[in-house]
Parts: structure tokens; C-alpha cells; sequence
């Protein structure tokens, strides 16, 4: 192994502080994307040890981060006394009555846990629970994946979503050619720091355009035929975040073709799968075409949203590979990136998953639950859009019931977010994005009031 690479690994405040200065440099804060990331990293960097402490703490002079521009605002939200007040920020499933939702069938999985005796609760192996990974592959590359049965996949079980995204990364940095990665613009806005930390350089992709509200398949286009041959591309893998803007069956067959021309190396992020359809299989069709080809990809899939298991950090980074030796060659080196960061993976939630996916009745209870959240979501949709055209609020608001997935990016401004949050107690992303999960019948009126009034003060 490279040694310097070791070195800055272990001692890695410098190589931290340098990272995290690409990371500064790299997002543009008028980007919807970067909100308010920009100054945190500053904040990190300006930050200088003095040798002489003031106030006797060695940390005094430590500068106060600001709170994440997603979890922040559940943060602000659980701060405001008003009765009134909705979450519209974290992407997280609520009921009808505005309620966390634990699915029943994880209910009866982790019955099963409980009563079987024969469970107990050692360590698992580096890479996890050996079923949930292979029942988790087939979830996302299909039962039927020549890829599964040529033994050229190699999953490993990681902390949800985000960590697979993490150590695939990770694993990149170490072992690929080329270190851009291009993300959407806009996109979730923890994948750059994910890559930037992992020690990839991070580019973006047009994605959005916002006098259309929808797809920027030009600019896509361009920017993809322009990157590197070999780059990386993160691609979500269904309902994007933030925008709720996917591109269609042939819009995918076209980036796939552009992609393999070029070499470029797609790393899906599946964070979604049932909850754009209601279909697990439609849902995973983008990563699937790039499979059926023969070539190379990584996944990282997690169970937060579709199963519930938000904080059980349960997901998986999958590597595609073309031949199965160097699968098996590729798993002995992510469990070089995972033994030092965490050495292995949590047991509970994985053994629900994997509970889950192998019997035939729980699997299809669960379907059945994840197309109920799927389509509670649509219908909200329905609901906010029908009561802004009874208010007669100005503009087209068409694009809430076109947009896929939890999301719904409103096209409101940072202005009308404050006022909207200030005067109604409603909280979202200052990206106008807002949760559709979080909203219920009750709550339509109120959030379609505010959305009236700001629009018609801040036009
Ligand atoms: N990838 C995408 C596209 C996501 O939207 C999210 C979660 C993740 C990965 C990470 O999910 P895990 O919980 O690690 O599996 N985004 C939500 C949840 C809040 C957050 O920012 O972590 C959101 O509201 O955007």
C-alpha cells in the first residue's frame, strides 16, 4: 500500500483542513446547492489554534459551526413552541396524523428476532451480514441479475445510505484512475463533502433548469460529453433530491450510451427505491439498464426510507465489476476502508432487512406498506395543488404534481421561505424544498395559505 497515502490517514488534521479547503473552494454558495455549506467550511478553516489558550480550554478557540442546512431544520423546528408549526424540511415519512410510521412488518421481523433464542449479538464480519447483502443486491439489480450469478457483484453491508456512499468513495480514491466525480447541480447537498472527504475531486453537472422546472437534458448532455473520459457520475438512481426531476426510460438510455462511450464510471445513489412508483422494480430500472450492458458500476442503496429504518442506518454499497475475481479482489480491499472507520457494521437493522426479503409473505406485506407511503405522498400532491388553484395563487404550479418522489421543489426563494417560516411556523430548506411526507390532509390548508401569501408579498 502507498505509505504517504497511509500517513495522511493517520494524521489526518492536515490532509482534514486541506480537504475541506477544496471543499470551499469548490461550491458556489448562490448555488441552491450548497445553502449555507459554504460558510461552515470557512468557519472550520479560519478556525487557529492559539499556544496560549484563552479562558485555560485548549479548544477556546474552537468557532461555533453552523447547524446542517437539512437536520438544522428540524433543530429550529423542535425550538418553536407553536402549535401550529410543520416540518417540512427532513425527508422522513409521516402519517396522516403526523406521525413517525414504524412499517408493521418490520414490527413482525423484529418479533421474530426477539423470539428466537438461537440470535445473539456478536460481532458481524467487516463487510456485514452475509444475506442482507446478497438479498440487497438482488433488491436493486433483480433476482434474475446475470451480474448475481456470475458472481461479479461484491456488496457490503454499511451505515445506511450515507456511509455506503462514504466508503465507496473511499474506495475510489484508493483504487480508481481517475478522482472527479461529477454530481447534479443541484443535488443533495451532503454528497459533496461525502466525496470531497473521501478524497475525490468534485465537479458538477447541469441537472435542473429552473425556468422549466424540469430536466436539463442539454446541459446534461454537454457536461457529461465534456468530463473526463473515466470521471466518476453520481447519478440518483430514482426521485432526485431535491428536485423530484428524474429523467424518462429513454432520456437514461441515452446518458448510458453517452457514459460507456466515454468510460465514465456511475455510481448510483438509491435512497428511494418504491418510493417514486410505488414499485421496487420500475424504481430500479436506471441501474439496472447500466448492469444489463456488461459494464462496470457502484450502488449504494439504503433502507431509511422505504423500510422506515431511518435510524438504524441499515444500506449497502454494491460494486459491479466485469469479472468475478476481481469482485472477490475488490471486497478484500473495502474491508480495508471499513476495519478503521467503524470496523463493522450494526446487527439489528440488517437482520430486519434480511428478514424481510427472504420470506415470501413479509416481503409482500411490505411491498404493500411501501406502496401505501408511495401513494399517501401522490395524493398530497394532488391536495396542495388543488388548494393553490383555489386560492388562485399566481403562478403554474403544475410542476408539484409532476415532480416524483418524497420532494417537491416549490421554486420558492430564500425570502419567501424566512416569511414562510417567521409568520406561518413552517419549516423547509431555504431552497424551497419541501417535504410532501410531512404533510397531511389537515395540514394542506395552512401550508397552501402560507405559500399564497409569501408569493403574493415577495413577487
Ligand atoms: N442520498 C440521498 C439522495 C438522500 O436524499 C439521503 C437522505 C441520503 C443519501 C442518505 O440517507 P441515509 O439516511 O444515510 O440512508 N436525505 C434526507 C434525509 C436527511 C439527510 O439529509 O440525511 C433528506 O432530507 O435529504
Amino acid at each position: 500500500m502507498n505509505t504517504n497515502f497511509q500517513a495522511q490517514h493517520l494524521f489526518n488534521s492536515s490532509s482534514t483542513d486541506r480537504r475541506l479547503g477544496v471543499l470551499a473552494k469548490h461550491i458556489d454558495p448562490t448555488s441552491s446547492m450548497a445553502n449555507t455549506d459554504h460558510s461552515s467550511s470557512t468557519a472550520i478553516i479560519s478556525a487557529s489554534p492559539t499556544s496560549h489558550p484563552a479562558g485555560g480550554s485548549v479548544f477556546s478557540h474552537v468557532v461555533q459551526a453552523p447547524e446542517d442546512p437539512i437536520l438544522g431544520v428540524t433543530v429550529a423546528y423542535n425550538k418553536d413552541p407553536s402549535p401550529v408549526k410543520l416540518n417540512l424540511g427532513v425527508g422522513a415519512y409521516r402519517t396522516e396524523e403526523g406521525k413517525p410510521l414504524v412499517l408493521n412488518v418490520v414490527r413482525h421481523a423484529e418479533q421474530q428476532l426477539v423470539n428466537d433464542r438461537s440470535r445473539v449479538k456478536e460481532y458481524l464480519p467487516i463487510v456485514g451480514l452475509a444475506d442482507f447483502n446478497k438479498l440487497s443486491a438482488k433488491l436493486i439489480l433483480g433476482a434474475d441479475s446475470p451480474a448475481i450469478r456470475e458472481n461479479r457483484v461484491t456488496t457490503v453491508q454499511c451505515l445506511s445510505g450515507t456511509g455506503s456512499l462514504r466508503v465507496g468513495g473511499e474506495f475510489l480514491a484508493r483504487h480508481y484512475h481517475e478522482r472527479s466525480i461529477y454530481i447534479p447541480l443541484p443535488t443533495w447537498g451532503n454528497h459533496p463533502k461525502v466525496f470531497t472527504l473521501a478524497g475525490l475531486s468534485v465537479k458538477t453537472y447541469r441537472y435542473y433548469d429552473p425556468k422549466t422546472r424540469g430536466l436539463d437534458f442539454q446541459g446534461l448532455l454537454e457536461d457529461l460529453g465534456s468530463a473526463p473520459s473515466g470521471a466518476v457520475v453520481l447519478l440518483h438512481a430514482c426521485a432526485h433530491n431535491p428536485t423530484g426531476v428524474d429523467p424518462t426510460p429513454q432520456q437514461w438510455e441515452q446518458i448510458r450510451q453517452l457514459m460507456r462511450s466515454k468510460a465514465l464510471l456511475p455510481f448510483f445513489d438509491s435512497a428511494y427505491q418504491g418510493f417514486a412508483s410505488g414499485s421496487l422494480d420500475t424504481d430500479a430500472q436506471s441501474v439496472r439498464m447500466f448492469v444489463a450492458d456488461g459494464g462496470e458500476c457502484l450502488v449504494a442503496q439504503s433502507y431509511a426510507k422505504n423500510m422506515g429504518l431511518y435510524g438504524e442506518r441499515v444500506g449497502a454499497l454494491s460494486i459491479v465489476c466485469r469479472a468475478a475475481d476481481v469482485a472477490s479482489r475488490v471486497e478484500s480491499q473495502l474491508k480495508l476502508v471499513i476495519r478503521p472507520m467503524y470496523s463493522n457494521p450494526p446487527i439489528h437493522g440488517a437482520s430486519i432487512v434480511a428478514t424481510i426479503l427472504k420470506d415470501r409473505n413479509l416481503f409482500h406485506e411490505w411491498t404493500i406498506e411501501l406502496k401505501a407511503m408511495a401513494e399517501r405522498i401522490i395524493s398530497m400532491r394532488k391536495q396542495l395543488f388543488d388548494a393553490l388553484r383555489t386560492r388562485g395563487t399566481p403562478g403554474d404550479w403544475s410542476h408539484i404534481i409532476k415532480q416524483i418522489g418524497m420532494f417537491t421543489f416549490t421554486g420558492l426563494n430564500k425570502e419567501q421561505v424566512a416569511f414562510m417560516t417567521k409568520e406561518y411556523h413552517i419549516y423547509m430548506t431555504s431552497d424551497g424544498r419541501i417535504s410532501m411526507a410531512g404533510l397531511s390532509s389537515r395540514t394542506v390548508p395552512h401550508l397552501a395559505d402560507a405559500i399564497h401569501a409569501a408569493v403574493t408579498r415577495f413577487s
